[in-house]
């Protein structure tokens, strides 16, 4: 069985992406970035998503030798002409700090009424090879910010991003209906036809 790693300790990425690569037939045994503690983190020098993925995903696969997957998301805001896009995870300055960065976020769209609400999440998802070869997809989940949180679900900005066609937040949303319609999911299945052709 071939074995790929995912360059991620976020435990919840782990599950997901298992799921998707196990409802695809694929038998790959996926490890965690957890596995091998011993390698530092990459840093994020890119300026899109792809670029940032990719980095990750190359930096792991060399590490370790095996296949790696590497994904980055962020929020990306009309009006704010795209922002706080690759830096969502730290737009109030300190990283991870969601309800700083949420906050902020509200309080910068203040004036801006509804028709001009318009967001999406972005991920991009890339396959390293030891040997260099790469590959990146990406996904969106388009949607609205609402001017106040709703649901205590998901993470991230999720309490106030309102899916398209929803009536509830992404945070009002089971794991399962939103990992249907992310931006993370689609991401991560466009990723599967990617594993077939390069691993079999
Ligand atoms: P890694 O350890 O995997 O890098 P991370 O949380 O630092 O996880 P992500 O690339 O997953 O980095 O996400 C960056 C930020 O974008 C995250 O901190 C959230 O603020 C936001 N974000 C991404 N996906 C989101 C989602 O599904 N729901 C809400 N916010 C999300």
């Amino acid at each position: 069985m071939t074995r790929l790693i995912l360059a991620t300790r976020n435990a919840g990425k782990l599950t997901e992406l298992t799921a998707i690569l196990a409802a695809a037939r694929l038998d790959h045994e996926l490890l965690g970035a957890a596995a091998y503690p011993e390698i530092p983190d990459v840093k994020e020098t890119g300026v899109t998503f792809a670029e940032n993925a990719l980095l990750k995903a190359h930096a792991l696969a060399e590490a370790t030798g095996l296949p790696a997957v590497a994904d980055d998301s962020g929020l990306c805001v009309d009006v704010l002409n795209g922002a706080p896009g690759i830096f969502s995870a730290r737009w109030a300055g300190r990283h991870g700090d969601d309800r700083a960065n949420l906050d902020l976020l509200l309080a910068q769209l203040g004036d801006i009424d509804d028709p001009h609400r318009g967001a999406h999440f972005a991920c991009a998802a890339a396959l390293a090879l030891p040997d260099g070869t790469e590959r990146v997809v990406e996904g969106r989940l388009l949607g609205t910010l609402r001017h106040a949180p709703a649901g205590t679900g998901g993470f991230g900005y999720d309490p106030v991003l309102q899916p398209a066609g929803e009536t509830r937040t992404c945070a009002e949303l089971t794991a399962d209906e939103k990992n249907a319609i992310s931006h993370r999911g689609k991401a991560f299945r466009a990723l599967v036809p990617v594993v077939r052709e390069l691993l079999g």
